[in-house]
């Protein structure tokens, strides 16, 4: 009884997602799911994207966090459309949330949306947006046994960002190790080791995405 519930849950979910899918590919955007542990990097990451891409990608941005909106008020300095869903103590953002948060989203006026899940290893993996990409975010300091702990997520993304590699040198971090367990875990993934405090690799990464976008356009 308890599974069929469940499956009710992220059905409905699922449908929800779909329709979120649908007004994203009416409008051309491009959509993409950025999770991670709380603190790997997500709104850095943003920031770093948001700076790389202007002049060539219009971006749009939806926040999510179980709290406060400063994540949304860094964004908005650069002057990009964000809008900050408060989850209210959810550990995750569904398809519904997103549909609502999409409704304040100036969806003609942008061609690239970036979802910032809330920082959790663990149920955002369940729940679909309608995002076109899925890409977690992993830092240095969380330490390189991720994969094993939490593989739903490490198998559901499409990209992996290392992130904080500027930090290598001061933690036990075996990027090789990580990556081949990633790569046991899901073999098509991307992964890319970035710093977005020094901004390496995030050429790399934004290279990456704008290849996605145009392969999803033609
Ligand atoms: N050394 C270093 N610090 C970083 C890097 N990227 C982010 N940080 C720092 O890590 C902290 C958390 O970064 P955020 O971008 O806020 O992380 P987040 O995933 O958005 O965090 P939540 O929204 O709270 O889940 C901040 O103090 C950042 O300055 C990096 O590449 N290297
Ligand atoms: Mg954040």
């Amino acid at each position: 009884m308890e599974i069929k519930v469940l499956k009710d849950i992220l059905g409905a979910n699922e449908q929800m997602a779909e329709r979120n899918r649908q007004l994203l590919d009416s409008n051309q955007v491009f959509a993409v799911n950025l999770m991670s542990s709380p603190g790997a990097g997500k709104t850095s990451l943003i920031l770093e994207t948001i700076n790389r891409l202007k002049g060539k990608t219009r971006v749009g941005v939806i926040e999510g966090d179980v709290s406060s909106s400063l994540d949304a008020e860094l964004i908005a300095k650069q002057g990009v459309p964000v809008v900050q869903i408060n989850t209210g103590g959810g550990c995750h953002l569904d398809a519904n949330m997103t549909y609502s948060a999409l409704s304040n989203v100036p969806l003609q006026d942008i061609e690239l949306l970036l979802i910032e899940n809330v920082g959790n290893l663990i149920c955002p993996a369940e729940f679909a947006l309608g995002e076109h990409r899925k890409v977690l975010i992993s830092s240095v300091p969380e330490g390189d046994d991720k994969p094993f702990k939490y593989p739903l997520m490490f198998h559901q993304a499409d990209a992996v960002l290392i992130n904080k590699i500027d930090l290598l040198p001061y933690l036990k971090f075996d990027t090789q190790a990580f990556s081949q367990a990633i790569k046991g875990i899901n073999r098509e993934v991307e992964i890319f080791q970035i710093s977005c405090a020094t901004s390496q690799g995030i050429e790399q990464w934004v290279s990456w995405l704008l290849t996605q976008m145009s392969m999803k356009q033609s």
